[in-house]
């Protein structure tokens, strides 16, 4: 009888199994704790694939979207209650407090693992655990790092599938390495009261459950490419960034590339895929797009930085996304994507608020359309997809060796006081530069919308340590040897007296960006500041730009008055990390004050 019970209990295993006794005691363990009624080893094969997208349209987890315009393609509604990162649920759990600092939600590391494991306890009973091997980066590449994500939707799967190099080809590298990050998740119940994201950077583990969410739940996304990786990278001489990455490719045939940071739902797909204007099409420039959200650099033989995306798709938020905004990523998104939280027209397309054509008639809860409701697509609606899909995607983007990285741009959503773009005098004033990033909130995460914070270097979600410490980290890198890009602020959200946005954006931001090469090349003129040195409207290329001379004078002046309140806020918030806090950073900051008088 007891042989029989145990029998019964145990799971059903498909799928490769692994040589790696490390990985398998721990999907044991796993297992043990959570009961699932089986386990599959995810290989990432396209018959796999395709069985669990069956599985999830038997279900009702996904919806067949119109075969003729978006071949095979998906609607996924997320429960109403998730449907974005859960910043206030999310926790690094270190073993001294100091080493989270305050910039993280913290928890000791036994009182999280006792919280997690209490709430993975039986968890999956009934449900299959998928075992997900993969690759953050190029499987070839000595910067990429791999991991496991332990799971039981299929839904994150699917997803994981896109967004990274999942499957064998990630298993034997693991098997060969014998070291991995380990990602364990369940949707649980999806109850916002039972949802807790927390990390273990000294074990090197993610533990997420209750939330089906990208952010939260595709745990190579944000938990282990940059709350993890950040950890690593302090310790093994590297930088794991918030940033998209890019390539301009001049008339002469020579490409640079751009590492830009922005917070979420701030235009990094965008900006990753921008298409150049008419003037500068004609004349040969192109734009190639590395990646849209995270950026691993590290030193290479020759002093510069060289980066690599760690992804493989696109995460890329779908209202605004539009023929004017983004073409290139409507050109990506016309196949093989899943979209999350989107409205449908009446022959079942996918629809978002800022789509240049068709007509909701259902809304992202699968209501019928009624604007007095709200939007037909959840604000932070989203699209996965290969990066391979699109049409500016870079053939160096599959480079081991990364890119080299010619400039470093920081930049926030700021309705006042901060210029169009400015570049920071050195190294060291840069961090600070990048350490002041303030940017107004946004709906990729619950809360409000609009108020602004410091979000330096667009960290502040995703920094898995004390901040203090990572400025540390970045003001380390100017040493002898380094060849180090410059680095620059930008600001496209600045606002006019009557609330409309001061520049165009779009394909136009290539215009700053060109200054910003040419600066880095020495050949663009500027005005230098207290805080920068500042294009004047002769520096920058605007032909052909239809702008009033009054936005051009606003974008492009400097207010001392606004930046010495603007520094005095910040220096109070330096001061909350307490000596922990850099002294050379303290300094930088005193040095703009002084040169900003009183
Ligand atoms: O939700 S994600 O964290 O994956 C995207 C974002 O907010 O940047
Ligand atoms: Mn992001």
């Amino acid at each position: 009888m007891n042989a029989q019970v145990q029998d019964v209990a145990k799971p059903a295993v498909t799928g490769s199994g692994t040589s790696l006794r490390s990985l398998a005691d721990w999907v044991e363990s796993v297992a043990a704790l959570t009961r699932p009624a089986a386990i599959h080893w995810c290989d990432g094969s396209d018959a796999e694939n395709a069985a669990l997208i069956a599985k999830m349209e038997a279900d009702g987890t996904l919806i067949r979207l119109n075969e003729e315009t978006n071949p095979g393609s998906w609607l996924h509604r997320s429960h109403p209650d998730d449907v974005a990162r859960v910043e206030h649920l999310t926790f690094v759990c270190t073993s001294e407090q100091d080493d989270a600092g305050p910039n993280n939600h913290w928890m000791s590391p036994a009182d999280g693992h006792a919280q997690m494991d209490a709430l993975f306890e039986g968890c999956m009973e009934g449900r299959t655990m998928y075992v997900i091997p993969y690759c953050m980066g190029p499987i070839e590449s000595k910067i990429a790092r791999c991991g496991v994500e332990i799971t039981d939707s299929p839904y994150v799967v699917a997803n994981m599938r896109i967004m990274t190099r999942m499957g064998a080809a990630a298993l034997s590298r693991i098997e060969r390495e014998g070291g991995f990050v380990r990602g364990l998740h369940s949707t649980g119940e999806l109850d916002p009261n039972r949802r807790f994201i927390m990390h273990f950077p000294e074990e090197l583990t993610i533990k997420s459950y209750g939330s089906g969410y990208g952010g939260n739940a595709l745990l190579g996304k944000k938990c282990h490419a940059l709350r993890i990786a950040s950890h690593q990278a302090r310790q093994e001489g590297w930088l794991a960034e918030h940033m998209l990455i890019l390539g301009i490719e001049n008339p002469q045939g020579e490409t640079h590339y751009i590492a830009a940071a922005f917070p979420s739902a701030c235009g990094k797909t965008n900006l990753a895929m921008l298409i150049p204007p008419e003037g500068y099409r004609e004349k040969g420039w192109k734009v190639w797009t590395i990646g849209d959200d995270i950026c691993w650099m590290r030193p290479g033989p020759d002093g510069r930085l060289y980066a690599i995306n760690p992804e493989a798709g696109f995460f890329g938020v779908a209202p605004g996304t539009s023929a004017k905004s983004n073409p290139n990523a409507l050109a990506t998104i016309r196949k093989n994507t899943i979209f999350t939280n989107v409205g449908l027209t009446a022959d079942n397309q996918p629809w978002w608020e800022g789509l240049d054509e068709g007509q909701p008639v259902i809304d992202w809860r699968g209501n019928d359309y009624d604007c007095s409701r709200g939007p037909a697509a959840h604000p932070n609606a989203r699209f996965t997809v290969s990066a391979k899909q699109c049409p500016s995607y870079s053939e160096h983007a599959e480079d081991p060796t990364g890119v080299p990285i010619s400039a470093i741009v920081f930049g926030g959503r700021r309705a006042s006081l901060v210029p169009l773009v400015f570049e920071a005098r050195d190294w060291t004033h840069g961090v600070l530069v990048g350490a002041a990033m303030g940017s107004e909130t946004t709906a990729a995460a619950t809360g409000q919308v609009g108020v602004m914070r410091r979000d330096p270097m667009a960290m502040k979600p995703f920094c898995g340590y004390n901040f203090a410490d990572y400025f540390a980290h970045w003001l380390s890198f100017d040493r002898p040897g380094m060849k180090l890009p410059p680095i620059f602020h930008v600001n496209w959200f600045r606002k006019g007296a009557d609330g409309r946005f001061l520049w165009p954006g779009f394909g136009e931001n290539l215009r700053v960006l060109e200054w910003i090469l040419d600066r880095a090349e020495g050949r663009a003129g500027a005005v230098e500041t207290p805080i920068g040195h500042l294009p004047r409207a002769d520096d920058l290329n605007l032909d052909g730009l239809d702008l009033d001379g009054a936005a051009l004078q606003t974008l492009l002046t400097f207010d001392r008055d606004g930046w010495r309140a603007e520094f005095d806020s910040l220096g109070a918030y330096l001061d909350e990390f307490g000596a922990r806090m850099p002294q050379a950073l303290k300094d930088e900051h005193g040095r703009v004050v002084s040169a900003l008088g009183r």
